[in-house]
């Protein structure tokens, strides 16, 4: 199992240790690791997405180390994704879940950024731990959005709630949370509208979807998740600052990291917030959804083999 998601992590960075672990394993041969090499590196690094300010913060701890010069580029590596593993363990935290109570999941995300995607694979996944699931379709703005929730819940044969285009989304939210806790569900996953072109009518929207959330519990919801789209890099930190303020993001997921070279935003991400990412996606599948794990991440960033897990 473990050995499975190690090789789809790997396979799905592909892009991203190519940008990151290849070019560094390239440039490290037969230099030393003097001034303008580490210049190199953090040009690389910056190149990855990883951001100035952590590139800049990676190459003061490799020139602190005064590595000798017979230093090889796997030990080099070695120290890149040790470094990287200390920013990403503070916030690689999983989503925690009551058995006691209903769990309350309110998804935010620009459009396209994965939000029904990522709903369909947490709501298997829990499905399958012996949760019982309910989805809300509170993207009411475009009935394909409603369409796509349900067919995920058709798949899975769980509840959902929906209403018809145009219906206001906070009203539905209502409706659902008060089902959800009527019928016993253990947890409810909200949809939500992602126009970032009309910030403000969106960030009202979401403000209101928690308030009346809040009328039938008042600490729901238990977690706004923000979902975020790694191919778009450091946008991705705009996103962060946006939803954090308005939204009250409490988790990250970052998806698409299949598609991209820029899946160093991660790291990046974990060094200027302290929110907790909880999950990545590397794919279009149920199973490609995965707890985020510090070190394994940096491992695959820098191109090394896993140090933790038995891999033939
Ligand atoms: N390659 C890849 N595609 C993804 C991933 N997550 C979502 N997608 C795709 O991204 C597109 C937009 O996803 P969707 O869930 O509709 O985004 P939403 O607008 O935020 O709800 C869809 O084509 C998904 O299949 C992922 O981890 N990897
Ligand atoms: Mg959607």
């Amino acid at each position: 199992m473990t050995t499975t998601w190690w090789q789809r992590l790997k396979s799905g960075l592909k892009r991203s240790t190519n940008q990151v672990g290849t070019k560094l394993r390239d440039l490290l041969v037969n230099r030393k690791l003097d001034a303008l090499t580490l210049d190199e590196i953090e040009d690389i690094l910056i190149q990855a997405d990883l951001g100035v300010i952590t590139a800049s913060k990676l190459r003061s701890y490799l020139a602190a180390k005064k590595l000798p010069p017979e230093t090889t580029p796997d030990e080099v590596l070695a120290l890149l994704s040790e470094c990287i593993t200390a920013y990403l363990k503070p916030v690689a935290i999983p989503i925690s879940l009551s058995k006691d109570h209903l769990n309350v999941i309110l998804m935010v995300g620009v459009n396209g950024s994965g939000k029904t995607t990522t709903i369909g694979k947490l709501a298997k996944q829990w499905k399958d731990q012996g949760y019982k699931v309910e989805l809300a379709a509170c993207d009411t703005f475009r009935a394909a959005a409603t369409e796509q929730l349900a067919s995920w819940a058709e798949r899975l044969l769980i509840p959902i709630h929906t209403a018809t285009q145009g219906h206001e989304a906070s009203g539905l939210a209502y409706d659902a949370i008060v089902k959800a806790s009527k019928s016993g569900a253990g947890i409810l996953i909200i949809d939500t509208a992602g126009r970032l072109h009309n910030k403000t009518h969106l960030m009202n929207e979401l403000t209101k979807i928690q308030r009346v959330l809040k009328k039938v519990i008042p600490d729901a919801p238990h977690h706004v998740l923000l979902v975020l789209d790694a191919t778009t890099g450091q946008n991705a930190i705009q996103q962060v600052e946006v939803f954090k303020k308005e939204a009250h993001v409490t988790g990250l997921i970052i998806t698409k990291l299949d598609g991209t070279a820029k899946g160093g935003v991660v790291v990046s991400l974990a060094d200027k917030y302290t929110i907790p990412i909880h999950a990545i996606g590397v794919g279009e599948s149920f199973d490609d959804l995965h707890p985020f794990l510090a070190e394994d991440f940096a491992r695959a960033l820098v191109g090394l083999e896993d140090n933790t897990h038995d891999t033939a």
